[in-house]
C-alpha cells in the first residue's frame, strides 16, 4: 500500500493501471483560483470540473485552497500532493485521481500567505462553498452587521475570521496595486447566490473604505451559479474500498453519484479554464435553475431529513424505501413546489423531479438523513420558506411544506430531549425554545415563530402560515414518543 501522491502516481501509471492525472509529468501549474471551503462537495464537483477542463484543453490552472477554521483537509491533503480520489458510486463504481488541487492553507496559521494568494497578479477566480451560514446574511438577504464574526473583522483589531472580511482585505490590496478584483464566486445552495456575495462584499467594505465600495460597485464580478451533485460525508468504509481497489492510501477519498452539473452566469471574464469543455453550462437564466434545483431537489432533501429522522430512519436510500413517506413528498412535490416557480423553458420539470427521486433512490450513496439535516435554521430560508410565501401570495397550498417546517420544529425538541448534538449556528436559541415547549401546538409554533433570523418579520406574523404550522405541528407531536409518522393525517 502506497501513500498516494505523485510519485505513487508514476508507479502506478509504470504498472499499466489506468491513472488518469493532468499532472503527471506536467510542470505545477500557477494559482489561478483559490477556493475556500475545501469541504467534500468542492472536492467531488467544482475541483472536479477543474481537473476535467485541464485534461481536456491543458493549461496551468490550479487550485489553491483555503480551510477557514480546521486544518483537517490541509493535514489529509498537502503530504499527498494535493491529490485524491473521487469515487463515482451508482449503477457503476468508477475511480478518479484528481489533481487541480496544488496545496491547502489554514486561514488562521497562514493568514499572510493567504492574502499573497488572493492578492496575487495570477488569481482570477475566487471560488467558494462555505454553506449559508458562512455569508453572514440577515433574513432579508444582506449582510448582518450585528454578526460576531463581521462586527470582529470590522474592528480590524485581529486577522480577519470571516470570508467577506477576508476577501474584502484581499480587494483592498488589489485595489491599491492597480490589479482587477478578482471574479468571486459562490457555489453554495444560496438563492442569487452570486448578487448576495456581491452585496455582502460591497456593503462590508463601505463600513471601512468607501472608495473600495465604489471601485467594487464599478467593477466586481461575481456570478450567480446553481451547482449539485450528491455528496455524502467521506467515511471509513469509503477509505478502505479505495485503498483496497487502487491499492494506494488517500488520506480522505471523496464520493459522489454519476449525476453532477454547474450552471454558471455567463458573464466570466474570457481568461477562464475550458469549464465549458468540461461540461459547465454557462446561461444568463441561473436563478430558474437555481429556483428548480432548489425547489425540486433541496426541498424534498430536507423535508425527508427532518421527518425521517423523526421517524429513526437512518438515510435517504432508507427513507425513499418508506410509502408513506415517498407519497408525501411526491404530493408536496405536485400540489405545492411545481406550481411556485417558472422553471427554464428547456427544462421537463416532471421529468427533471423524477431524475432527482430516481438519485435519491441510489442504493450504492449512503447519505446520512441528519447530515442533511444540519444547519436547518440557514437552509429553510432557502429552500423551503420561499416556496410558502410564493404560495400564499398565489393562493396556493402550504399544508404539505408547513409539515416539513413543523418537522423541523420537532427535530429540534428531539435533539433537546434525546441530548443530541443539533448542528446549526442557531442551535443554542433552537434548543433554548425546545426547553420552552410544551406539545401545546399554538404555544410552542409561537415560540419558534420568534426566530425571525429564520421566518424574517412578515412570515413569523403571516396568519395563513401561523394557522398551518400549528396545525401541521399538532398533526405531527405523536411522533416525539411514536416515532411513527402519522402519514394518514399529513395533507
Ligand atoms: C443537501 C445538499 O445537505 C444538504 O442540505 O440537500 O447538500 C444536496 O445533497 C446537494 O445540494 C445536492 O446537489
Amino acid at each position: 500500500m502506497i501513500q498516494l501522491n505523485l510519485s505513487a502516481l508514476k508507479t502506478l501509471k509504470a504498472s499499466g493501471k489506468q491513472v488518469p492525472d493532468y499532472r503527471m509529468g506536467a510542470d505545477v501549474p500557477k494559482i489561478g483560483i483559490v477556493h475556500i471551503g475545501p469541504g467534500a462537495f468542492f472536492r467531488g464537483h467544482q475541483s472536479w470540473y477543474t481537473h476535467t477542463a485541464l485534461q481536456m484543453a491543458g493549461g496551468d490552472w490550479g487550485i489553491s485552497c483555503v480551510s477557514m477554521r480546521s486544518p483537517g483537509v490541509a493535514d489529509a491533503l498537502n503530504p499527498q500532493d494535493g491529490l485524491y480520489t473521487v469515487a463515482v458510486l451508482d449503477a457503476q463504481t468508477s475511480y478518479e485521481i484528481i489533481g487541480s488541487i496544488q496545496e491547502v492553507l489554514i486561514a488562521k496559521e497562514q493568514y499572510t500567505e493567504l492574502q499573497a494568494r488572493l492578492s496575487s497578479a495570477d488569481t482570477k477566480y475566487v471560488t467558494m462553498t462555505i454553506t449559508e451560514k458562512g455569508y453572514c446574511l440577515n433574513s432579508e438577504g444582506n449582510l448582518d452587521l450585528d454578526n460576531d464574526n463581521i462586527k470582529q473583522d470590522l474592528a480590524g483589531n485581529q486577522q480577519a475570521c470571516s470570508t467577506i472580511g477576508v476577501l474584502v482585505e484581499a480587494l483592498g490590496t488589489r485595489k491599491a496595486a492597480g490589479l482587477e478584483p478578482f471574479c468571486a464566486m459562490s457555489c453554495d445552495n444560496v438563492t442569487d447566490n452570486g448578487k448576495k456575495l456581491r452585496n455582502a462584499l460591497i456593503q462590508y467594505a463601505k463600513q471601512k473604505d468607501a472608495s473600495l465600495a465604489a471601485w467594487l460597485d464599478d467593477k466586481l464580478i461575481c456570478p450567480c451559479s446553481m451547482v449539485d451533485s450528491i455528496t455524502p460525508a467521506t467515511d471509513d468504509a469509503l477509505r478502505e474500498q479505495v485503498s483496497s481497489e487502487l491499492l494506494i492510501k488517500d488520506n480522505w477519498p471523496i464520493k459522489r453519484e454519476s449525476f453532477v452539473q454547474w450552471v454558471v452566469e455567463d458573464c466570466l471574464p474570457e481568461d477562464k479554464p475550458a469549464w465549458k469543455e468540461a461540461g459547465v453550462t454557462f446561461t444568463t437564466d441561473v436563478a430558474g435553475f437555481e429556483n428548480a434545483k432548489l425547489r425540486l431537489l433541496n426541498c424534498p432533501h430536507s423535508s425527508m431529513a427532518y421527518l425521517g429522522v423523526l421517524a429513526d430512519i437512518e438515510t435517504v436510500h432508507d427513507a425513499m424505501q418508506q410509502e408513506g413517506l415517498v407519497s408525501f413528498v411526491k404530493s408536496m412535490i405536485e400540489q405545492e413546489i411545481v406550481p411556485s416557480f417558472t422553471p427554464p423553458k428547456e427544462l421537463d420539470v416532471a421529468q427533471y423531479s423524477a431524475d432527482i427521486l430516481k438519485r435519491f433512490q441510489n442504493p450504492a450513496i449512503r447519505h446520512l438523513l441528519s447530515q442533511i439535516a444540519w444547519d436547518g435554521s440557514q437552509k429553510l430560508p432557502m429552500r423551503i420558506l420561499p416556496i410558502i410565501q410564493q404560495n400564499i401570495v398565489d393562493g396556493n397550498p402550504i399544508a404539505q411544506l408547513s409539515t416539513a417546517v413543523a418537522a423541523w420544529c420537532l427535530f429540534a425538541r428531539k435533539r433537546f430531549i434525546e441530548k443530541q448534538e443539533l448542528v446549526d449556528p442557531l442551535a443554542v436559541n433552537m434548543l433554548s425554545i425546545a426547553g420552552q415547549c410544551n406539545d401545546d401546538a399554538e404555544h410552542d409554533v409561537k415560540l419558534f415563530l420568534t426566530m425571525e433570523e429564520v421566518f424574517g418579520k412578515s412570515l413569523s406574523k403571516d396568519k395563513t402560515f401561523i394557522g398551518a404550522l400549528t396545525q401541521a405541528y399538532q398533526n405531527l407531536l405523536p411522533v416525539l414518543t411514536t416515532k411513527n409518522i402519522p402519514w394518514g393525517s399529513l395533507k
